[in-house]
């Protein structure tokens, strides 16, 4: 086979969609003119109730980024003691918890979806329990029905950090009205943003007032503070854009779906690269595109492959490397150790997010499928990889 080039651009593993440039000065100029800026304007209040229709929720609120929110969450509900949640995620699921006073328990994942294991929860179940956070990693939501069971059997709360889900649905039903709060992430790099944001979904209506009252230092009007709030609001600059995403949300979702369909059909036969497909009944969003590399049956190692892509301009990302669970922070909880959490280890290992975001062109995904094809072709014939990265 022919070594393709390298790119002469990086490619990097996501880019932001952007609205048009024109609509967002428009939206600049209404700010201006209005000079209100913050603290719950008009930009906020459209684009709150464009949300909670488009996420087709009961209840919104908008934060100024989805860590704040997800403290935001722990602090609605009141929780206390302990958390079992997942290794295999971004730092902020566990330091929420630990910023909140709240112990993570960490808890092994199932092998097809990288969520939660529904069938590890309840041995972690101790009297200082109080909720568990699941998160839909990558978009493939989690084993609702099993995690709400064991949520109900144990009177315990079920917070989801829904970061990486916007626009996913169940049978037709949001993914934002499961378990009592969920978390969405509208930081650059998710697939709906407002450069920072995020916000909260939940049936609960009584929880919408104390989350307000929370994000705005606890004033419940100038003159009456009624809880030790923060600053956790949205501005109207990152709500105007958020009203102008939804616009193009779609179609961002519909162009990333086409490219992973490539993906999909030029990765499937090349051994050792594993990746998971759609699930039945489920709206995907295609937020990124992960496959695992099998080092003996393809041939070169995820870590090798990592570097030997970078030798290309291509740069993934090892999402999740290493596991929460391994952060000097948390090692020594007995939750942490290797050996309870099996999956979560191998996985971690052998994760490898390739560039997906709807401006990458059909041709590129080609190329990255041809480059990677190529390794596992060099190492049957046990060709040098390094010579070959270097033959442009
Ligand atoms: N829960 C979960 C499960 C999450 O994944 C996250 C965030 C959160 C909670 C917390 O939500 P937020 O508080 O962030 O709203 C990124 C993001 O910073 C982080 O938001 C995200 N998860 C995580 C998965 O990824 P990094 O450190 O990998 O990002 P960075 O800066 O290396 O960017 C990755 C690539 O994206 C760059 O190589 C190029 C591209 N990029 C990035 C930025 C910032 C752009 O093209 N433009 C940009 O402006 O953490």
């Amino acid at each position: 086979m022919k070594t393709p080039k390298s790119f002469e651009q990086p490619v990097y593993v996501t880019r932001p969609p952007l609205p048009d440039r024109n609509a967002v000065y428009r939206k600049i100029d209404e700010i201006w003119d209005s000079q209100w800026l913050t603290n719950i304007g008009y930009q906020h209040k459209l684009f709150e109730s464009k949300l909670q229709e488009y996420l087709a929720v009961p209840n919104v609120s908008l934060f100024c980024n989805g860590t704040m929110a997800l403290q935001m969450a722990c602090q609605a509900l009141r929780l206390s003691g302990e958390v079992i949640t997942t290794p295999f995620t971004f730092a902020a699921t566990p330091h929420v918890l630990y910023w909140n006073n709240l112990k993570p328990v960490f808890c092994d994942i199932e092998p097809e979806t990288f969520n939660l294991d529904p069938q590890r929860i309840e041995s972690l179940i101790s009297p200082q329990t109080t909720a568990i956070l699941p998160v839909h990693v990558f978009g493939y939501p989690c084993n609702i029905e099993a995690i709400q069971e064991i949520a109900d059997k144990y009177g315990v709360r079920v917070i989801y950090d829904a970061a990486h889900c916007f626009g996913v649905e169940i049978n037709g039903n949001p993914i934002g009205i499961f378990g009592d709060l969920s978390m969405f992430s509208f930081h650059a790099t998710k697939i709906f943003h407002t450069f920072e944001g995020g916000a909260l979904t939940f049936k609960d209506n009584s929880i919408k007032e104390r989350l307000e009252l929370s994000k705005n230092f606890g004033f419940r009007n100038e003159e009456t503070i009624v809880v030790p709030g923060i600053n956790g609001k949205m501005n109207e600059f990152q709500a105007a854009l958020g009203t102008l995403m939804l616009d193009i949300i779609e179609d961002e979702m519909h162009k990333r779906k086409k490219l992973v369909m490539i993906y999909r059909e030029r990765l499937k036969n090349i051994a050792g690269i594993n990746f998971r497909g759609d699930i039945p009944g489920v709206k995907h969003n295609y937020y990124n595109f992960a496959i695992t590399v099998d080092a003996t049956e393809f041939g070169i190692s995820r870590d090798e492959l990592y570097k030997t892509l970078k030798k290309y301009n291509i740069f993934t990302r090892k999402y999740f490397y290493p596991l929460c669970s391994q952060f000097q922070c948390y090692r020594n909880y007995p939750s942490s150790a290797p050996e309870n959490l099996p999956v979560a280890e191998r996985v971690s290992k052998s994760i490898l997010t390739l560039p997906l975001y709807g401006s990458l062109r059909e041709a590129d995904i080609h190329k990255i499928c041809d480059i990677i094809a190529t390794y596992a072709y060099s190492s049957a014939y046990n060709l040098n990889v390094s010579s070959i990265c270097y033959s442009n």
